[in-house]
């Protein structure tokens, strides 16, 4: 009898598939909501039906060199960005996906201006789904790796539709986070408070099956990631600090090197399985930088620091920031734990003995 590990093959035994058990995304729900004995299925319910609409979504990606889904609509979202259909088309799958199951009370979105509500003719539910469903759209025609970001909270109100308080919500009180990344593989990661998991979606089965479990993001990395085309911009003590991450050591080394794919999932990803920081500061022309702080700074903060990483504004520990506009933005210093510290100490003026 073969061993439980090792499958025995025409030319004896094989080296064990990757030692990694066959666990679909949905198993992994099911066996998370056992862990919690009150659980209700709610929870998991709400997961299962975002893993379907990020398998819809991944369907028009993966064919939006083909179909005339690349290009722009002649309309901007709240951020002032140009939609694209991809992001339109997300946007709408996500709602589609999300508004019947009971398990929402409301929604947020990049690509809408103000809240999304679940129809009247639906059920109301205790949780509430703030998201970007997808980052990066520039770079689609490019075909470039892209994201979807997901923050799950529950809700504050009693009950009846949900409102603007249920989705300002601090991130420390994030239920679950997740995000997507459509590259080379499309890999589904997420964490409800737990480990950090990731699943890659086999399209042979259409089933995202675990592939990075309990991902630990390494004390310190090797790379970083700025849009240097901004440094002009920065003020003293940031241009400071990254100057530091460019200069040679005494002994002629390099420590760091440079890595901007100019799509935040993509280039958060990358830090998460091997190290590094991603840096989006404020500058003289966009005070709080560029990215949005409910749902795509707080979602990817949360699950970071669910992965030994850390996550700041330079300042402040993103989840403790107190949301007053869905659309707002901030500085976002996310990855590897020393790294970021050490941002942090620039950013603050206590980096001089450093650099
Ligand atoms: P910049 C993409 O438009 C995005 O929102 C993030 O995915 C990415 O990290 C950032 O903007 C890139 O911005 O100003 O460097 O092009």
């Amino acid at each position: 009898m073969a061993d439980q590990g090792v499958l025995i093959g025409r030319e004896g035994a094989w080296h064990p598939a990757g030692r990694q058990r066959i666990m679909t995304l949905g198993r992994h729900i099911d066996e998370g909501e056992r862990e919690h004995p009150g659980a209700t299925g709610d929870f998991s319910g709400l997961l299962s039906d975002l893993a379907i609409a990020i398998k819809l979504i991944w369907r028009e990606v993966s064919k939006a060199g083909l179909i005339e889904i690349i290009g722009a609509t002649d309309c901007r979202n709240e951020s002032g960005d140009e939609i694209k259909k991809l992001d339109e088309f997300a946007n709408e799958t996500i709602y589609k996906a999300m508004d019947h199951g009971g398990h929402l009370c409301v929604m947020a979105s990049e690509e809408s201006q103000g809240l999304i509500s679940i129809p009247d003719r639906y059920p109301k539910g205790k949780y509430v789904l703030v998201y970007d469903p997808i980052d990066g759209s520039s770079n689609i025609d490019a075909n470039v790796s892209i994201g979807s970001i997901f923050g799950i909270y529950r809700r504050v109100t009693a009950s009846g539709p949900g409102t603007e308080e249920d989705c300002l919500q601090p991130g420390y009180r994030l239920a679950a986070a997740a995000y997507v990344i459509y590259g080379s593989s499309t890999i589904f990661v997420y964490c409800t408070g737990g480990g950090v998991h990731g699943f890659t979606l086999d399209p042979s089965v259409g089933e995202f099956l675990l592939s990075h479990e309990n991902i630990g993001i390494p004390k310190r990395g090797k790379t970083y990631s700025v849009n240097e085309g901004n440094y002009t911009r920065w003020n003293e003590h940031f241009r400071r600090y990254i100057d530091y991450l460019k200069a040679e050591d005494p002994s002629g080394e390099r420590p760091y090197t440079s890595r901007y794919i100019g799509s935040l999932v993509a280039d958060l990803h990358r830090n998460m399985l091997h190290g590094g920081i991603f840096l989006y500061p404020g500058d003289a022309t966009h005070p709080d930088g560029k990215l949005r702080l409910v749902y795509e700074c707080a979602p990817l903060a949360y699950i970071v620091e669910h992965a030994g990483g850390r996550a700041s504004d330079g300042r402040r520990r993103i989840l403790d920031i107190m949301p007053e506009d869905i659309h707002q933005r901030t500085p976002l210093i996310i990855g590897s734990e020393d790294d970021v510290t050490m941002a942090e100490e620039f950013i603050q003026g206590k980096g001089d003995s450093l650099g």
